[in-house]
């Protein structure tokens, strides 16, 4: 809740003070926009560190990420998730620096949902 004061001025001008008025407006709030984080296949990438990503930065168990990684492999690509603008950069990151670190060309991206 905002209040705001309204001071108008008085009809004699001068130092009359006018009228006041204190007027409640409520602002309205909004959700903060998700991110879905896709995973991209390609065709060297091992599967078993696609399942590897997947269990480590996303929280599956082996069997999800198993069907997960063929997902992405059959179809081109899957969301593995659905985040926050920060925590999804912050999965992208990771998940691009692991693949990088074992130069594997392993592609992770985001999109407003
Ligand atoms: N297509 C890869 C292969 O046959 C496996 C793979 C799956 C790669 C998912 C990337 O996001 C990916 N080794």
């Amino acid at each position: 809740m905002t209040r705001t004061f309204i001071q108008m001025t008085g009809q004699g001008g001068g130092d009359d003070g006018g009228t006041s008025a204190i007027v409640e407006t409520r602002t309205r709030t909004r959700r903060p926009p998700l991110y879905k984080v896709l995973l991209l296949n390609d065709d060297f990438t091992p599967m078993e560190f696609v399942v590897a990503v997947l269990e480590r930065f996303f929280g599956m168990n082996h069997a999800q990420a198993f069907e997960v990684m063929l997902t992405v492999h059959k179809r081109g690509l899957a969301v593995v998730g659905v985040f926050s603008h920060e925590i999804a950069e912050t999965k992208v990151a990771q998940v691009m620096d692991f693949a990088r670190r074992h130069e594997h060309p392993l592609q992770c991206t985001m999109e407003k949902e």
